[in-house]
């Protein structure tokens, strides 16, 4: 019974989009509006459109910072809290229209990216601070409406991201959105565009804004925390056995997608989990704060691109309209830097040991003699197939493989092993290995089926 429910969350497949998200993996986010100029992070709602007045807006430069650092989209804040609108909305005068600034920073935004060559997508926020509607059913159609003109006025979206975050508190408005229609009027006008919305349907909060990873990944995740996506199987085998248990089940939570626990779900719907985080501490531009070192970032990449999740790094355009110059140093710094890494492949031979019929497996790979040393090993799963991969390890083949190089849990889209890392969990160099090895062996010790690798690389 165990074993069926495992066969049947093996075969939970990502969407179409889904997919083509996964392939796009690193990109950027864009806070921009009135906080930009009071200084603030959250709007009060009731600032002067004139506030907002960039001197020097330019996209292209955006575009040109994004790209440098190997990201392949943005997703801008078209209205953030505030309700302030960054392009020309006919539902409201809180917008750029009114501003001394006039320009549609969407369109701006949005041909700079086709330009460049990037995708590009919106962040809408469902909690407006302006709008005398929020709070009553009528709000719904206002978001409605202006969700319909971002959804058509702008070409090819990639992505719509809504944010939860509400700051009425108790005594506050209290806005029931209408999610299920905002999500038809996307899927309606722009079928391709992935949608974020804390809990699917098609991508989920990591549960923090520092880049923090969990130790293993999982795509496929109990229906109780998505619960906008739609359901692939019937409940788990332990589901009638603790009928509330999962009740609680939050986006922070450290397992989630694990065997022990989807045994106990109502069923199992595939949501990736993306990895959102600023360059700076803050998500709009303060003159007095720097951006994290480049370390930091390059380790959230490892943490997010390479292990089933992706990249979604925000950079504030400043006061001018353009990214700040220490921001513009830092994301040629990193891309220069995954460059170094992952520019070039080690070519390796690779063979399959065992006969991949059992929910196990190894492979064997080879370099040839006076090659470079072995950095990294990429994994990737064939999604298509579902994840599978529970648990693995890379050894050298020539010592002990109890003793390996490196153990690692999922590998779902990606999984970029960095052998003997001191930041890995659990990740013993051991003394007898070799600093070069001449081969590995990769050992899948726990799979949901026959694990189904599709890419075996070396850097
Ligand atoms: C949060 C918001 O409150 C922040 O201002 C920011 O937009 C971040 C991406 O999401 O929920």
């Amino acid at each position: 019974m165990m074993k069926d429910f495992l066969r049947e969350a093996a075969r939970v497949v990502p969407s179409e989009r889904q997919l083509r998200w996964f392939d796009l993996n690193f990109y950027a986010f864009i806070h921009f509006g009135v906080n930009t100029f009071t200084d603030r992070e959250w709007g009060t709602g009731m600032e002067d459109e004139a506030v907002f007045n960039p001197t020097d807006l330019d996209c292209d430069q955006w575009v040109e910072a994004i790209k440098a650092a190997g990201m392949k989209g943005m997703v801008l804040t078209a209205k953030h809290h505030d309700g302030f609108c960054l392009w020309p909305s006919k539902f409201t005068e809180h917008s750029v229209k009114n501003s001394p600034f006039h320009g549609d920073v969407v369109k701006l935004a949005a041909d700079a990216c086709r330009r460049g060559g990037i995708r590009f997508g919106v962040y809408l926020s469902p909690w407006d601070r302006n709008n005398p509607l929020y709070g009553t059913p009528e709000y719904n159609d206002y978001f409605c409406n202006q969700l319909t003109e971002l959804l058509t006025g702008y070409g090819e979206l990639f992505y719509v991201w809504f944010d939860n975050a509400c700051g009425e508190g108790p005594n506050g408005k209290k806005q029931v959105y209408d999610f299920p229609r905002y999500f038809e009027l996307i899927r309606k006008y722009q079928p391709n565009a992935v949608i974020f919305n804390d809990f699917g349907p098609d991508v989920r909060w990591c549960g923090n804004e520092a880049g923090v990873a969990r130790q293993s990944e999982w795509a496929v995740v109990p229906h109780e925390l998505c619960y906008w996506a739609d359901r692939q199987t019937g409940a788990g085998p332990l589901h009638d056995a603790a009928p509330h248990a999962l009740d609680t089940l939050y986006n922070t939570d450290p397992l989630i997608g694990t065997a022990p626990q989807i045994f106990y779900s109502d069923g199992l719907v595939c949501t990736p989990c993306e990895i959102n985080m600023s360059i700076r501490p803050g998500w709009f531009w303060h003159e007095q704060e720097e951006p994290h070192d480049l370390d930091r970032l390059f380790h959230t990449y490892l943490t997010s691109v390479g292990a089933n999740a992706s990249f979604h790094l925000n950079v504030p355009p400043d006061r001018r309209g353009r990214i700040d110059a220490r921001d513009v140093r830092r994301l040629k710094e990193l891309g220069q830097l995954l460059d170094a890494e992952f520019g070039k492949e080690i070519p390796v031979e690779i063979r399959r040991v065992d006969d991949g019929t059992h929910w196990s497996g190894e492979w064997l790979l080879t370099f040839a003699p006076g090659e470079r040393p072995v950095k990294y090993i990429v994994l990737e799963e064939d999604l298509t197939q579902g994840q599978r991969i529970e648990s693995f390890k890379i050894a050298d083949a020539a010592s002990d493989a109890h003793f390996p190089l490196y153990y690692g849990f999922t590998v779902g889209n990606r999984a970029i092993c960095r052998l003997g890392d001191p930041f890995a969990l659990q990740n013993p160099l051991t003394d007898d290995s070799d600093p070069a090895p001449r081969s590995l062996r990769l050992l899948v010790t726990g799979s949901r089926d026959v694990p189904a690798l599709k890419t075996i690389k070396a850097y």
